[in-house]
């Protein structure tokens, strides 16, 4: 009956995790998917989640099921991160949020409303961009193409390029742009560059789908956001998708959201209506647990306090291992240039290592990274450092 079904050719991220996983050495380290572990290598239980795990067990809820939009305090929370406690388009009511199945989920239930309601659309995602965009958007019908962002030359951004493109797209095209800490690359735009983008955004009737996964890992939990808000001061139409996987170490539970900002109330109930029917549509309605972690720290304001501090250490810890990891680099490689390390924002950096260098990582020395050149910052640590230094160094070496 199946024989005719082709192997699957695995996902180039996780894939990478399972091998990770089955790896004996005891020596090895996984900067390849885009996991926080803290300084002993340990992938964190935050201590106001671990706080909040034993309220609920306390509580000893029943396991109902939520209705398909998610939970209300849940939802409400979320606003009030993504959009901030001072939000118009909140006051105003024209925002309708679901509770997702992560970042992911929210992706695609938001691709399944656009392909429904916008049925010739396209998608336009930044070259690179986080590898399962492309699946995602693909998967539910939608088109996707892809704008100028990443120039190698120059470890920089091709802005003008990046502008070009979007200002030639047909009104009503998908822009999907990473509010901060962008993967791959780990290069954002200026305020001034957003400003100037978000004005050709409205001008030219497109469609901003923001897609944050790393709120509070660049600048802050406020600064990070601060696209969106800016958005939303332009009287802008968007979508935006957001990801608690990274940033409450909340991997597993599955946990996220998809806001639309519509121009009133009466625009917004709709939209949340037709998201609820894609939901019903696809899995009925989102998980519990997550949910209730989630809502539990952040309605409790000492609770919510206690996280925001552990988000702060998380993209402090971060920042040290960049500084360190440059320097270790530099020491060995004297004139080659990594000051990309510091100057790129969040979980990544790109190191311009080619597939087979990074083949090589894997294979010599245990050190994950993606086939892309990606490398997870937030895998190293003090005693992994300098094996991942020196293995890098080796392998640049060999390149000159
Ligand atoms: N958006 C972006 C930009 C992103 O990097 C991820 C995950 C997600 C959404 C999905 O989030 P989630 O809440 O897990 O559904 N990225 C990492 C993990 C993965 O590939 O699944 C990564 O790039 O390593």
């Amino acid at each position: 009956m199946f024989a005719h079904i082709p192997a699957y050719a695995g996902d180039p991220i996780l894939s990478l995790m399972e091998a990770y996983q089955a790896d004996s050495r005891r020596q090895k380290a996984n900067l390849s998917i885009g996991l926080y572990y803290d300084d002993d290598g340990r992938i964190p239980v935050l201590g106001s989640v671990g706080a909040a795990v034993l309220q609920l067990a306390e509580q000893h809820g029943p396991h109902t099921y939520l209705p398909m939009e998610g939970m209300a305090p849940y939802r409400h929370a979320l606003q009030q991160l993504v959009f901030g406690s001072d939000s118009p388009a909140l006051k105003e009511k024209r925002v309708a949020t679901i509770q997702s199945v992560g970042g992911s989920g929210a992706l695609r239930i938001g691709a399944e409303f656009l392909k429904l309601y916008f049925p010739g659309c396209a998608v336009w995602i930044s070259d690179p961009s986080w590898e399962n965009h492309q699946v995602l958007f693909a998967g539910a019908g939608v088109a996707v193409h892809t704008y100028p962002y990443y120039d190698p030359q120059t470890n920089g951004l091709r802005f003008g390029e990046m502008l070009a493109t979007i200002r030639g797209l047909p009104a009503r095209s998908v822009v999907l742009l990473q509010p901060s800490c962008h993967n791959p690359t780990g290069i954002d735009l200026s305020r001034e560059q957003w400003a100037e983008l978000i004005e050709v955004l409205r001008q030219h009737g497109l469609i901003p789908f923001l897609d944050m996964a790393y709120q509070g890992f660049g600048h802050g939990l406020e600064e990070d956001a601060w696209p969106v808000r800016a958005l939303v001061d332009a009287g802008v139409s968007f979508l935006v998708s957001n990801s608690f996987s990274k940033n409450f170490s909340l991997y597993g539970e599955r946990c996220g959201g998809l806001s639309v900002v519509t121009p009133n109330e009466d625009e917004a109930n709709r939209v949340l209506g037709q998201l609820k029917a894609a939901v019903r549509r696809v899995y009925s309605s989102p998980p519990l647990h997550g949910a209730r972690l989630i809502s539990t720290v952040l309605c409790d304001p000492a609770l919510a306090g206690q996280w925001a501090a552990e988000v702060a250490q998380m993209r402090e810890r971060i920042a040290r291992m960049r500084r360190s990891l440059r320097e270790r680099l530099e020491a060995s490689l004297p004139g080659a240039p990594f000051d990309y390390l510091t100057t790129q924002r969040g979980m990544f950096s790109y190191t311009g290592l080619s597939g087979p260098e990074a083949d090589c990582l894997r294979e010599a020395h245990g050190v994950y990274v993606l086939r892309s050149g990606r490398l997870c910052v937030a895998g190293l640590n003090d005693t992994n450092l300098e094996h991942v230094a020196h293995a890098m160094a080796t392998v640049l070496r060999a390149r000159c």
